[in-house]
This record gives C-alpha cells, structure tokens and sequence, in this order.
C-alpha cells in the first residue's frame, strides 16, 4: 500500500514554538516518526510538506492513480480551505485528517473543519500517535 502523507503551513515549525500545544520534538522527528509507523504497518510513504494551499491541491491532484491513502494535517488551511477539500474529494482516494492538538478545545475558528466531512476518519489531540492511527487505519481498518 502506498500512503501519502500531507502537512499543511507552518508543520515544518514544529519544535521551534509553543511546544505546550504542539509537543516538544521537531518536524525532522515527526518525519522520522511517520515512516516508521508506515513501515511497522507494511506500507510506503511519502511525506510532503508545503505552506502553500495551491501547492497542496497539486499535489493532492498528482497523487490520482498512484497513491492508496492520504494522511493529512492541513493546519490552518483545515479551517478555511474549500480548494483542499475539492482536491480530496475529487482524487476519492481515501483520507484521514490528523491535527496534533485538540482543535475542539481550542479557539472556536479551529472548530470548523471542511476536510472532515470527506475524510475517514479525524484523530486529534493524540500529538504524534494521531498519525500513526491514521497509518494504520488506511492500511489495516484498525481504530
Ligand atoms: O493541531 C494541529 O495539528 C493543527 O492542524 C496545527 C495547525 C493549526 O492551525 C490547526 O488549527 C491545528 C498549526 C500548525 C503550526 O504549528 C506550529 C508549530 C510550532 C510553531 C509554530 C507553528
């Protein structure tokens, strides 16, 4: 199973601020972390990073035909991005949101998002561990 795994902006930040809401460890980490998870679940992936909403759509748009499976972290973009949505909803490949922190404890901005209705499944809340779940939902229908 070939996954793709997308962070939206300011992902590549990790460990550099607010390590109270978003843990402590770097983006470099949380890579690291990504491909062992995929590998312990028998799976290949690709992580890809932009801060860019049209960037993301592209290549959401390019992974039609060659991917399985998207894990996304949209950031922001979760909040305010109906292009991302589209993209997702066009490619039908299926998909599982993760959000490091807890957005429905956070600011009522982060409440809303427009990836949920077509993702999956959404982990938050869970740090690193949400994406791991996300892996292994996509590639054993494991909860
Ligand atoms: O909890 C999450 O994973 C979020 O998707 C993270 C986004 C935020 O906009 C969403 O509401 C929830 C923000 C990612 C930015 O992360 C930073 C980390 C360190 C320093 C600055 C930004």
């Amino acid at each position: 199973m070939k996954l793709l795994v997308i962070n939206g902006p300011n992902l590549n930040m990790l460990g550099i601020r607010e390590p109270e809401i978003y843990g402590a460890q770097n983006y470099a980490a949380l890579c690291a972390y990504i491909k062992d998870a995929a590998a312990e679940a028998g799976a290949s992936c690709e992580i890809y990073q932009s801060n860019h909403e049209g960037a993301i759509v592209d290549k959401i748009q390019e992974a039609y035909g060659s991917f399985d499976g998207i894990v996304i972290n949209p950031a922001a973009y979760t909040h305010t991005s109906v292009a991302i949505a589209d993209a997702l909803s066009g490619v039908a490949i299926p998909t599982v949101e993760v959000h490091l922190s807890d957005v429905m404890q956070r600011e009522s901005f982060r409440h809303h998002s427009f990836v949920a209705p077509i993702a999956k499944k959404t982990y938050m809340g869970l740090g690193f561990e949400g994406y791991k779940k996300a892996i292994r939902y996509l590639v054993k229908n494991e909860e």
